[in-house]
């Protein structure tokens, strides 16, 4: 152990421990920048490059970043002493001499580390005057980038390259020149982008954001000859209060309910009811390929990959293209109900395919990008017309002056708003699969499932796996959450070296709770742990825990679909995938 003192405050460290980890365990907060802990996943970016979590160690001539220099013994540091105070500004100066200001109306505006640190620093005026970059705004249909507001911290390259593995990005040109961008700087659209977001939920500025969809929405919703419905998905529901100051894993499906019906949705509707149904399909396609894989077909592709994450699926189609016949051919639950909603229920509420919006509101920046493919339009049209994410949300309730808080609880709408507990905690790693578990079971076995609750599939360790006893059938379950994590599964697939029957892939870590348009969490996995407690509370009140017994659900096979993976689901609720 080392002894050091911070502020005049003596302490006791462990050696190796950096200054800012020390004055945070005695909770003084050094600002920081560049700085990013992602504490369940074991990594720490401190590239000490922005210099504003700079102290002063008595006998030393130059200042350090607290973040990358480690205590020693006998040390004695000022965290906020006058040359420590003056040199962030100085460097906060700096940083400002070439960004943009359009502070006032930048989408980051209120939510960037930038303007916090520059406001909390006290800079009233900018001594320098820098050459301003004038890079080409990249809009991509899932992610906006500006990099005149790119401070290189590198966060964003952190999250695409060590954590999801996917290498889309990195630093390119030298000195002034350089920028964070895609390999020879070309467009996000054209490199191997999978547009999970989690470059831009750890972005400090307003260099990474989502696409806003929020003018279009409300345009829509001005429009008389318009029915606008809306879907929304399970984690929202767990995280939106934390735009509103509500404690982390505060349950406000009641509130945001409230809220869209004030915002003028004509009916508000759920996207757990398409979970329910993705578990109708997607649980008879794995039960379908398990029977002919036990009777000795050797054509039949085991395990059979979940597919209702689009920032996973298109992970799979850019980097293992060769391995797409695996993964179920079920689409995701938002695509399951926009044809349910265009085909089914605007015929029961006499609207016209072309008169009826439907909007979805996600955790996640890929499913703006999944709703717009060719594949799930007819004749031009989009099943779901534009998804918005958890934040954009906040914002139009902000813009209505709505007091959230206050807002008394309201129900969903029928028949799309029904669901069970199994669709709920789709939006936690391991909820997928969990859900599906308990329809197969009793599909598969005729019983009924005593206790749903399968604790061996919950937790947020990247990569877990779990048997599950089918009535002496063993099914051997995997997980992975993080495309870096799902790469591991892939290649023991490739290899020959998988045993798994069956594995859930969500491309972010924590499932759909960790999306990228989800309320900046900056790395804290304790607020994603309170997140995925919520939904497994929501759960375990609600009266129906198993898809299969939704009675909607129900009411549709019998009055539309048929059966499941039948003519007419293969045709609204299958997809295939691409090269
Ligand atoms: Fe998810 Fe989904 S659970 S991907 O994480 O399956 O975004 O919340 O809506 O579609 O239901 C996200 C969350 C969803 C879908 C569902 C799935
Ligand atoms: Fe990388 Fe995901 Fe960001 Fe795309 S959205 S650049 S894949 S982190």
């Amino acid at each position: 152990m080392i002894k050091l003192t911070i502020d005049n405050k003596e302490l006791e460290v462990a050696k190796g421990t950096t200054i800012l980890q020390a004055a945070k365990e005695i909770g003084i907060e050094i600002p920081t920048l560049c700085y990013m802990h992602l504490n369940d996943m074991n990594i720490e970016h401190k590239p000490g490059g922005c210099r504003i979590c700079v102290v002063e160690v008595e006998g030393r001539r130059n200042l350090a970043p607290s973040c990358n220099s480690k205590c020693e013994a006998g040390m004695n540091i000022k965290t906020h002493s006058m040359r420590v105070l003056n040199a962030r500004k100085t460097v906060m100066e700096l940083m400002l001499s070439d960004h943009p200001f359009d502070c006032l109306v930048c989408a980051k505006s209120g939510n960037c580390d930038l303007q916090t640190i520059a406001q909390n620093l006290g800079v009233r005026e900018i001594h320098y005057k820098g050459e301003q970059s004038t890079y080409k705004v990249d809009y991509s249909p899932s992610i906006i980038r500006d990099m005149d507001k790119c401070i290189m911290c590198r966060r964003c390259e952190t999250m695409c390259n060590d954590v999801q593995t996917v290498g889309a990005l990195s630093a390119v040109n030298r000195g002034f020149e350089s920028v964070v961008a895609p390999a020879f700087e070309m467009d996000l659209q054209k490199s191997t982008c999978t547009y999970c977001g989690q470059c831009v939920a750890v972005c400090p500025t307003g260099a990474l954001t989502e696409k806003d969809h929020t003018n279009q929405l409300i345009r829509d919703l001005a429009d008389p000859k318009k029915t606008v419905v809306v879907q929304t998905a399970p984690a929202v529901r767990a995280a939106l209060g934390e735009e509103f100051g509500m404690e982390a894993g505060t349950l406000v499906t009641g509130k945001m309910v409230a809220a869209l019906r004030n915002l003028g949705f004509d009916s508000v509707f759920d996207t757990d009811f398409a979970a329910d149904l993705t578990i109708m399909e997607e649980g008879t396609e794995l039960l379908g390929r398990l029977s002919a894989h036990l009777a000795g077909d050797k054509d039949v592709k085991l395990p059979i990959l979940t597919s209702c994450c689009p920032g996973w699926v298109n992970f799979f189609e850019h980097h293992f293209p060769e391995m797409k016949e695996i993964p179920s051919t079920a689409r995701s639950p938002q695509q399951m109900f926009g044809p349910i909603a265009k085909n089914y229920l605007a015929k029961q509420m006499g609207v016209k395919r072309e008169d009826m919006i439907v909007v979805s509101i996600m955790p996640c920046l890929a499913k703006k990008y999944e709703c717009q493919r060719d594949e799930f339009k007819v004749d031009g049209d989009p099943d779901v017309n534009y998804s918005i994410s958890t934040r954009e949300l906040a914002n139009l309730i902000k813009q209505a002056n709505m007091d959230f808080k206050t807002l008394p609880e309201e129900d969903f709408d029928n028949p799309l708003g029904e669901s069970t507990g199994a669709s709920v905690i789709f939006g936690a790693t391991g909820g997928v699969i969990e859900a599906a578990a308990r329809t197969a079971y009793e599909v598969y076995t005729g019983k009924t499932l005593e206790k749903v609750d399968f604790e061996a599939l919950r937790g947020m360790e990247g990569i877990r796996s779990a048997k599950v006893d089918f009535d002496g059938l063993e099914l051997n379950i995997g997980i992975a959450h993080g495309l870096g994590n799902a790469r591991k599964l892939l290649e023991e697939i490739r290899d020959g070296k998988s045993e798994y029957h069956a594995i859930e892939i969500m491309a972010c870590p924590g499932g759909c709770i960790g999306g990228g348009g989800q309320p900046l969490h900056h790395g804290d996995s304790s607020v994603l742990k309170k997140r995925a407690a919520a939904l497994y509370r929501e759960d375990e009140g609600k009266a129906i825990r198993k898809s299969h017994e939704n009675p909607y659900i129900i009411k549709l096979y019998e009055e539309f679909l048929g059966k499941p993976c039948g003519e007419l689901s293969h045709k609204l609720l299958h997809t295939h995938y691409f090269d």
